[in-house]
């Protein structure tokens, strides 16, 4: 039953070394199921949302497509209008962040498919990591401590190219000189 925002995944383990692969299990993977109940599937079926359509989308921050992504400095304050689709971020290299800065990540999942919400994690955050689903906006805080380059991430396996969803940042000194730039792969796009 297409019971939640998130549905339960599938799992194969296929057979490869002969001529023609063969499926040999095939089966739900789901979390720690000590908390499962049971209800009519007629209290909730009719209330299932599937997609936030991204042009109902009126979140402050939203970027409703990689041409809006842009990071923009107030004082200490950054904030980052970041896009999400399989399988990349935009942008996905971020440079003028500062040690001492406030950084607001506010990821948009472009996605309008069902079941294709992505995660967002950075590296060193100590909150925790978002889970965003199909059209929405989500806010991440960060305080950068120290120099470097961190990674961001997503966490949640959304395609094949999952492992391949992923970004940096670029962490300067306090009152270092470097301008804030951002790009997508090769691309700058600022
Ligand atoms: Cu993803």
């Amino acid at each position: 039953m297409p019971t939640g925002p998130e549905l339960t995944q599938s799992a194969q383990l296929y057979d490869i070394s002969g001529e023609k692969m063969e499926l040999l299990l095939d089966f739900p993977t789901i979390g720690e199921p000590h908390y499962a109940q049971a209800i009519p599937a007629s209290r909730i079926l009719d209330k299932v949302k599937k997609i936030y359509p991204i042009e109902e989308n009126k979140h402050a921050y939203v970027a409703r497509g990689e041409k809006q992504a842009k990071v923009e400095r107030n004082g200490k304050d950054v904030h980052v209008y970041m896009t999400m689709i399989r399988s990349h971020f935009a942008p996905d290299n971020i440079e003028g962040i500062k040690v001492g800065d406030k950084v607001y990540f506010h990821v948009t999942n472009l996605e309008q498919d069902w079941d294709t919400p992505h995660g967002f994690a950075m590296h060193g955050a100590l909150n925790a990591e978002l889970l965003i689903m199909p059209g929405q906006t989500e806010t991440l805080v960060w305080e950068p401590k120290k120099e470097g380059v961190f990674p961001f991430y997503c966490t949640d396996f959304c395609s094949a190219l999952h492992q391949e969803m992923q970004g940096y940042v670029r962490v300067s000194a306090t009152g270092a000189n470097v301008p804030l730039k951002w790009g997508l792969g090769e691309e700058q796009l600022q």
